[in-house]
C-alpha cells in the first residue's frame, strides 16, 4: 500500500521476471540460455533501480516545490556495502524477486551474493555515514549526502603466508546504482594568485585567478528510504580533466603522450580513498581531494539556492551542513570566499550565514588523527582559501582577546594556525569557529571533547556550542537484513514490522523472554547463523569449526588502541592453559572458536604485526592434537559490510574492549548486540550506554576507567613497570619462538613490556582474563545466556540511527521532514 503511488514497473512476480528477463535480454543483451548468476544478478539490479528511479525523481521534484530547509551531510567516506538487498527489503518486493529468481532457476541469496561491496570508506566514519542516509531517508527528510567517488575504495585484504597483502578494490566495472550526470560539471581552481584591487566606491575586492583548472562530474546514486516513497541523492564527485583545459593544441601538435598525462593527473583527485583511519599524514594529494569535493558540493548547493531567488538572509532557513569530521572543512571557507568574493557580500553578514550554516561532528579524540595541514600547502594549493583563513582567525582572536584581555597563552592556545615550524592551520579548531553546534559521538565521548582537546572553546563559546548526539545503526540493515530468520520471528511476536521503524517497540519483547518455544526459535537461528559461518570458514580456510560452541568474534579496523593484540594474548593464555591439562581436565574445558578479521592501514607495521601474530597463533593452536575442538582461532579475511552482516548474527560473543577514552563510540557493539550476542567490553565509547540500557547484568564489562588512564601512564612511564603472572608466561612463549617470527613478534611485546604500554595492555589483561572465564562459565547455562540475549535486543531500542538523525534534525539542523501525499 505504501508504495502503490509508484505508476511504473512491476508490483509482483510475474511482473518482476518479465522486467529482469528484459533487462538481460536488451540492456545487457544476453541470451537466456547463458544466463549465469552475475547476468541474473545485474537484471535484478536493473529492474530494481526502475522502481527507485520512480521515486527518486518524485522525491526530488517534490523537495524542489516544497522548497523547505534542507541537509547536506558531507562525507569523504561512505561505506554502503550491498545495494540490491536493501533495495528489494526497502522497496517491499523482496519476495517477488526471490520468486521470481526461483523460476529463472536461481536462488536469491547466491544472487545477492555477486555484487561487489560499494566500500568507499575505511570503517567506523563511513559506515555511519551510510547508516544516516538510510535513516534520513527513512525519516522523510529533505537529505543529500555528498562525497567522492573514488574509482579504488578501500583496498582488498588478502592474506598471504600469514602477511596481509593489499590488492586494488576497482569496483565500477558494473555498478547498476550510479546515474553519470554529465551535464553537472563544476570547475574546480587550484593554485594561482590572488589580485586584490579597490572599485570605484573604494571598497576592495579579491579575485583567485591563474593555476589549473579540473572538471568535478556528478554521479548520483539514489538512497531508498524504508515503506516511504522518499528516495533521497547521494552526489559523489568524479574528477576529470577540463573541458576547457584540455590541450587540444598539444593533441594536435602529436604531444599525445603529454596531453593523456596531463588528463590522467586530473583523473587522480578521485581515483583513490586513502586507506588510513585515525593517522593523518598531511599529503597534497588529500588536500587536493577535499578541496576539490567541498568546492564542488558548496557550488552545487549554493547554486540550488540560488534558483529560489531567495535573498542571502535566508541562506540558513533553506540550508543545513553536516561536517562528518573535519574532512570536509574547507567547505566553510569555500562558502565565505563564494559568498565575499563572488557574491559581493560584506564580510560580517557572509561569516553569520556561514556559522548560522555548519555544524561538525568529531569523531576521535586521538591526536594523531586530528587533521592539520601545512600553510605552505594550502598557500600553494589555495591561495586565497589561506588569506580568508587568516581573517576568520584574526578576527576570531580579537573576538577572545576582548573577552579574556589577561589571556595571552589562552590566544596561542586557540589560534587556528598553529605557530610551528611550518605553521599548520588546526582543522578542528577552524570547524569550531565556522560552526553552530559541535558534536562527540557517544556521552563519554563528547564530555572528554569539552574537557580535554575543545576545553578553551567551552570557556569561549560557553558550553551550549557543545552537544552529544551517541550514534546508532539502521536496523534495516543491521536486522532485517542481515539477520531475516530473527527478524522474522520477532516480526511474529510482535504482530508485525513496525519495530523495523520504530525500534523501542523491540522492548515487547520481554514479555516472550519465558515463551518456550520462542526461545528454543531463537537458540536455533542463532545455530543456523553460527552454521552458515562454519561453512564459510571451513570454505576460506580450510579450517573445521563446531557450531555448537562458543564463537566469540572481534572485528573492525586494526589498531593498537582497538587492542586485538589484548585479545590474541588471551587467546594465547588459553592456548597455554589448555597445554597444561591432563586429558581428563580437558575433557570437561570450555571450547570456544576465535574469529578475528579487520584491515591495517597498509602503513601502519605494528597493526601489521598483530595480524601476522593473530594468523601464526592460528596456525599452531588449530594444528595442535593436544587442542583439538576446545581452541580454533579464525582470522577472517578481507572483513567488509557484507561479511560483517554475515559474521554478527553468528557471534556468541563480540569483543569491543579499546583503551578506555580512546573509541569515540563504536558502532559494532551495537550490530553484535542487536543480532542476538553478548558483549565484552571496556568502559568506553558507547559500551557505556549499551550497559546502561540493557543492564550491567547483560553485559561484561572489565577493565580501566578513562579517568585512571592518564595517571596509569605516567606511572609506567617512570617505573620500569614489571610484567609477571600470565601475562609473562604469554610473553614467554611469544618471545620463545613456538608461534615464529620471534623478531617481529618482540616488538609486539616490547611495546608493552619495555616501552610505556601506551594502551594499558598489561594494567587491563587480569581482569580481561578473569572476565573471559566469568563469560566461559555463564555460556555453559544456555538458558540464562539465551535470557540475557532476549532481555537485550529488547532494550536496544536507544540505539537505531533513527533516534541519532531525529536528534540532528531537531537540536542541530532545524529541518522538519516532507512525507510523500500518499504515504499510507
Ligand atoms: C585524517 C585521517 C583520518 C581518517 C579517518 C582521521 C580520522 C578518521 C576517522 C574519524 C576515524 C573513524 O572512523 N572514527 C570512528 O568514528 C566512528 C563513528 O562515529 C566511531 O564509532 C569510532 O569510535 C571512531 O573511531
Amino acid at each position: 500500500a505504501w508504495r502503490k503511488h509508484s505508476a511504473h514497473g512491476f508490483e509482483n512476480k510475474d511482473e518482476f521476471e518479465k522486467e529482469a528477463v528484459r533487462h538481460i535480454e536488451t540492456t545487457l543483451a544476453r541470451s537466456l540460455f547463458n544466463c549465469d548468476e552475475l547476468a541474473a544478478y545485474s537484471g535484478t539490479a536493473l529492474a530494481f533501480r526502475d522502481r527507485l528511479v520512480i521515486d527518486w525523481n518524485r522525491t526530488q521534484q517534490r523537495q524542489t516545490f516544497a522548497d523547505q530547509k534542507r541537509v547536506y551531510y558531507l562525507s569523504l567516506e561512505f561505506l554502503m556495502g550491498r545495494t540490491l538487498d536493501n533495495a528489494m527489503l526497502n522497496v517491499g518486493l523482496k519476495d517477488a524477486a526471490k520468486d521470481g529468481l526461483t523460476d529463472l532457476g536461481f536462488r536469491i541469496e547466491d544472487i545477492i551474493s555477486q555484487e561487489h561491496d560499494a566500500a568507499l570508506g575505511n570503517g567506523g566514519l563511513g559506515r555511519l555515514a551510510a547508516c544516516f542516509l538510510d535513516s534520513m531517508a527513512t525519516l522523510n527528510y529533505p537529505a543529500w549526502g555528498y562525497g567522492l567517488r573514488y574509482r579504488y575504495g578501500i583496498f582488498k585484504q588478502e592474506i598471504m603466508d600469514g602477511y596481509q597483502v593489499e590488492i586494488p578494490d576497482y569496483w565500477l566495472d558494473f555498478n547498476p546504482w550510479e546515474f553519470p550526470r554529465h551535464d553537472i560539471t563544476v570547475d574546480i581552481q587550484f593554485y594561482g594568485y590572488v589580485r586584490k584591487y579597490q572599485d570605484d566606491d573604494g571598497k576592495s575586492h579579491a579575485v583567485w585567478e591563474g593555476g589549473e583548472i579540473v572538471d568535478a562530474v556528478a554521479y548520483d546514486v539514489p538512497i531508498p528510504g524504508y515503506k516511504t516513497g522518499t528516495t533521497n541523492n547521494l552526489r559523489l564527485w568524479s574528477s576529470k580533466a577540463s573541458r576547457g583545459e584540455f590541450d587540444f593544441q598539444k593533441f594536435n601538435s602529436g604531444e599525445y603522450e603529454s596531453s593523456v598525462a596531463d588528463q590522467q593527473r586530473a583523473e587522480t583527485i578521485s581515483a583513490v580513498l586513502y586507506p588510513n583511519d585515525n593517522l593523518e599524514r598531511g599529503k597534497e594529494l588529500r588536500l587536493k581531494q577535499q578541496s576539490f569535493w567541498c568546492s564542488a558540493s558548496i557550488y552545487d548547493i549554493v547554486r540550488r539556492f540560488k534558483k529560489s531567488k531567495r535573498s542571502w538572509s535566508e541562506f540558513t532557513d533553506q540550508v543545513a551542513i553536516q561536517l562528518n569530521d573535519t574532512h570536509p572543512t574547507l567547505a566553510i571557507v569555500e562558502l565565505q570566499r563564494v559568498l565575499v568574493d563572488i557574491e559581493g557580500l560584506d564580510w560580517e553578514d557572509a561569516w553569520k550565514i556561514v556559522t548560522g550554516t555548519f555544524s561538525y561532528t568529531n569523531h576521535t579524540v586521538l591526536p594523531e588523527a586530528l587533521e592539520k595541514w601545512s600553510v605552505p600547502l594550502i598557500q600553494n594549493l589555495l591561495p586565497r582559501h589561506l588569506q580568508i583563513i587568516y581573517e576568520i582567525n584574526l578576527q576570531f582572536l580579537q573576538m577572545v582577546e576582548r573577552r579574556f584581555p589577561q589571556d595571552r597563552e589562552m590566544l596561542r592556545r586557540v589560534s587556528i594556525i598553529e605557530e610551528s615550524q611550518p605553521k599548520m592551520v588546526r582543522m578542528a579548531y577552524l570547524a569550531i569557529v565556522g560552526s553552530h553546534k559541535v558534536n562527540g559521538v557517544a556521552e563519554l565521548h563528547s564530555d572528554l571533547i569539552k574537557t580535554t582537546i575543545f576545553k578553551d572553546f567551552v570557556t569561549i563559546y560557553g558550553p551550549d556550542k557543545f552537544t552529544n548526539v551517541t550514534n546508532g545503526v539502521t536496523p534495516r540493515r543491521w536486522l532485517n537484513q542481515a539477520n531475516p530468520r530473527l527478524s522474522e520471528i520477532i516480526k511474529a511476536k510482535l504482530g508485525g514490522d513496525e519495530f523495523l521503524s520504530d525500534l523501542n517497540l523491540l522492548n515487547q519483547l520481554e514479555n516472550f523472554v519465558d515463551d518456550k518455544a520462542f526461545r528454543k526459535e531463537w537458540a536455533e537461528i542463532k545455530y543456523a547463523n553460527k552454521v552458515r559461518l562454519a561453512q564459510f570458514i571451513m570454505a576460506q580456510t580450510g579450517v573445521s569449526v563446531n557450531p555448537k560452541v562458543m564463537f566469540d568474534i572481534q572485528v573492525k579496523r586494526i589498531h593498537e588502541y582497538k587492542r586485538q593484540q589484548l585479545n590474541i594474548f588471551g587467546v594465547i593464555h588459553r592456548y597455554l592453559t589448555i597445554k597444561n591439562m591432563t586429558p581428563e581436565e580437558r575433557k570437561t574445558y570450555y571450547p570456544k572458536v576465535s574469529i578475528f578479521g579487520g584491515k591495517s592501514a597498509p602503513g601502519y607495521w605494528m597493526a601489521k604485526n598483530i595480524i601476522h601474530l593473530v594468523n601464526s597463533v592460528a596456525q599452531v593452536v588449530n594444528n595442535d592434537k593436544d587442542v583439538g575442538n576446545l581452541l580454533k582461532v579464525v582470522f577472517i579475511e578481507d572483513y567488509n559490510v557484507s561479511k560483517a552482516e554475515m559474521l554478527f548474527p553468528a557471534a556468541d560473543i563480540s569483543q569491543h574492549i579499546s583503551c578506555a577514552g580512546m573509541e569515540a563510540s563504536g558502532t559494532s557493539q551495537i550490530k553484535g548486540v542487536l543480532n542476538a550476542g553478548l558483549l565484552i567490553g571496556t568502559c568506553d565509547g558507547a559500551n557505556i550506554e549499551v550497559a546502561r540500557e540493557i543492564g550491567e547484568d547483560n553485559i561484561f564489562l572489565f577493565g580501566t576507567l578513562a579517568e585512571d588512564v592518564e595517571d596509569l601512564r605516567h606511572a609506567h612511564s617512570y617505573s620500569q613497570h614489571s610484567i609477571d603472572g600470565d601475562l609473562l608466561k604469554v610473553f614467554d612463549a611469544i618471545n620463545s619462538g613456538i608461534f615464529g617470527d620471534r623478531n617481529s613478534f618482540s616488538a609486539i611485546v616490547s611495546a608493552v613490556a619495555d616501552h610505556g604500554d601506551y594502551y594499558l595492555v598489561s594494567d587491563d589483561f587480569n581482569s580481561y582474563i578473569k572476565t573471559q572465564a566469568l563469560i566461559d562459565e555463564a555460556y555453559k547455562n544456555q538458558e540464562d545466556w539465551i535470557t540475557k540475549c532476549i532481555t537485550s535486543v529488547a532494550r536496544m531500542g536507544f540505539f537505531t540511527s533513527d533516534r541519532c538523525i531525529q536528534e540532528y534534525a531537531e537540536s542541530i539542523w532545524n529541518i522538519e521532514p516532507l512525507p510523500p501525499a500518499s504515504k499510507a
